[in-house]
């Protein structure tokens, strides 16, 4: 069994800042669960155009308002608290913030703990080990 608390990970390795969102993470690849479990930050005003080539991704909001743009259909969905979407299809996405949001992600494969998007808004590409 693991048990963390989020304030065992701010200000430390786990705890990765960008211009657009910090992301606290609280479980990894290493830990071996077969997932990673993030508490993000999306900062208010931003825009972040996302692409998870390698991973889905699972993403709850709890706290704020914001959008999701699908880049190919350019489907708009409202985010606020209770929303959920998850990117099954690899799909290739703006995420704004309005205000300040708070999402809880879960990505499979589970990210290694150090990951930032990449120029087209990937993470890379899991290792095999
Ligand atoms: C919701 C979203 O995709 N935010 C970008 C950061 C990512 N979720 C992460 O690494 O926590």
């Amino acid at each position: 069994m693991i048990v963390r608390y989020l304030e065992e990970r701010i200000g430390t390795e786990y705890d990765v800042d960008t211009p657009t969102w910090n992301s606290r993470r609280l479980l990894l690849k290493e830990d071996g669960a077969g997932f990673s479990l993030h508490d993000t930050q999306i900062k208010a005003g931003t825009e972040t155009m996302i692409w998870y080539k390698h991973h889905v991704e699972a993403v709850y909001c709890i706290e704020g308002e914001g959008e999701i743009e699908l880049v190919n259909t350019k489907e708009k969905f409202p985010i606020r608290p209770g929303m959920m979407y998850v990117l099954n299809g690899h799909e290739k996405h703006w995420l704004r913030g309005k205000t300040d949001m708070r999402m809880v992600c879960v990505f499979n494969p589970p990210c290694t703990g150090l990951e930032v998007h990449d120029e087209e808004g990937a993470y890379a590409a899991p290792t095999a080990n």
